[in-house]
């Protein structure tokens, strides 16, 4: 509720994905009514976000979702103006960064000029709308690390240079219209419900077909690289905090811990009492033609002004997300992820699957 006791109300782009999904539950728990935007697709495309919808005409509804893209601007318009939020969450991203090589200019339109679409339609709506932007760890490409807000970007994608673009817009209209826009840099982050082809999500999925005798290798590419892997549903809390300070700015998010994919394997596999390299084949297609070898965070500023820390280590995420996969194949998980989650989340808000 805002300080007149009126419902806040907030828009949600890319609210099918893993984290919109998570950020669409965390807002109905705190009271927001929620809209979101979906694409059209010949398939269904909601499945994240099913246990939540509501048929519009039950009385009291406070989800809402709407067909729409970023890369038209017309509908962009027609939300901003229609739903009038108070927060916007842009989190609708081609997302993948090998894809990005193959799509570098749908890439763009949709993360940097979807970004930009956003932005503008705010700024003509002349309202105190507050807009999160979901900026990318990625950016910092080859600097080395720990990466904290003054690390310089040096982007090695599509994708990360899309996302640049789109984070520095954001600052722009911050700096230039003194509008309330916060970007989190947030380090790669997880859960059951992360995309399949990202490359914890295809472990462990392959760690269950494996048990479950459906398959007998795991192909991937770069072992070596390291990443900063999170647990999407604390992320999405930070989002709501970066909107509701007193001041707009820009947090790195991440654990401050690394490791390389070689060790997710050796984790996975090993919790389930394998041994991957019994399993896994490396296939060169899923190198990308220039890699981000190393990204660690430093959150501190995030720490100390929003006091936020994470509860989920790399550890804890490699039993949660193989525990939720081994359930979906129908198999008996290990259950020390489910305990994880019972001990850190006793009043946990999202469902867990
Ligand atoms: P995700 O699971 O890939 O979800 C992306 C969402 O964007 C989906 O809802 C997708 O719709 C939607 N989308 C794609 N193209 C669109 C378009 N042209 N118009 C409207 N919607 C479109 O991504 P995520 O992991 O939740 O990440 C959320 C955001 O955070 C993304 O912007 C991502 O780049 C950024 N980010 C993610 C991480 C991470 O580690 N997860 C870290 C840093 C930043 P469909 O479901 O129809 O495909
Ligand atoms: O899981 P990934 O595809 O995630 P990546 O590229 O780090 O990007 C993710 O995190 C970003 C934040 O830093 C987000 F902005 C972005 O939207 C996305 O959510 O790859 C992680 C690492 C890479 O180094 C990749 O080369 O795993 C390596 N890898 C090795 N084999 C693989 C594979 N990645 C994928 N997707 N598939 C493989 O077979």
């Amino acid at each position: 509720m805002s300080k007149e006791g009126k419902r806040r109300v907030a828009l949600i782009t890319g609210i099918t994905g893993q984290d919109g999904s998570y950020l669409a539950e965390y807002l109905l728990s705190l009271g927001y009514d929620v809209h979101g935007i979906i694409r059209k697709s010949s398939s269904f495309n909601t499945s994240r976000i099913d246990h939540i919808y509501v048929d519009p005409h039950t009385e009291g509804n406070t989800f809402f979702l709407h067909f729409g893209d970023l890369s038209d601007g017309e509908l962009v318009s027609k939300f901003i103006y229609s739903v009038k939020p108070d927060e916007v969450y842009n989190l609708a991203a081609q997302s993948h960064v090998r894809v990005s090589f193959d799509m570098p200019e749908y890439t763009g339109n949709v993360n940097a000029l979807g970004t930009a679409r956003l932005l503008e339609r705010i700024r003509g709506s002349e309202s105190n709308t507050r807009l999160y932007q979901a900026s990318t760890s990625e950016m910092f490409g080859n600097s080395p690390p720990p990466q904290d807000e003054n690390t310089p970007f040096r982007p090695r994608s599509p994708y990360a240079i899309a996302k640049l673009y789109a984070h520095l817009m954001s600052i722009n209209y911050r700096e230039s219209y003194n509008m309330f826009c916060a970007n989190g840099i947030l380090f790669n982050h997880e859960s059951p419900r992360r995309g399949e082809t990202f490359v914890t999500r295809k472990i462990t999925m392959a760690i269950a077909r494996i048990v479950a005798k459906r398959d007998k290798t795991l192909f991937l590419g770069n072992l070596d690289a390291q990443r900063d892997w999170g647990f999407a549903p604390e992320y999405v809390e930070c989002m709501h905090k970066m909107l509701n300070v007193d001041k707009p700015d820009d947090f790195v998010i991440g654990t401050g811990e690394t490791h390389s994919v070689r060790e997710f394997l050796e984790h996975a596999f090993s919790y389930m009492g394998l041994d991957y390299t019994d399993f896994v084949k490396i296939d060169k297609r899923y190198f990308r033609p220039s890699e981000v070898e190393s990204l660690k965070s430093n959150p501190s500023k995030a720490n100390k002004k929003l006091g936020w820390k994470p509860k989920i280590n790399f550890d804890d995420l490699v039993k949660i997300m193989v525990d939720s996969d081994m359930r979906k194949l129908d198999l008996t998980p290990i259950g020390e992820g489910d305990e994880i989650l019972k001990r850190k989340f006793p009043e946990k808000w999202w469902r867990t699957d």
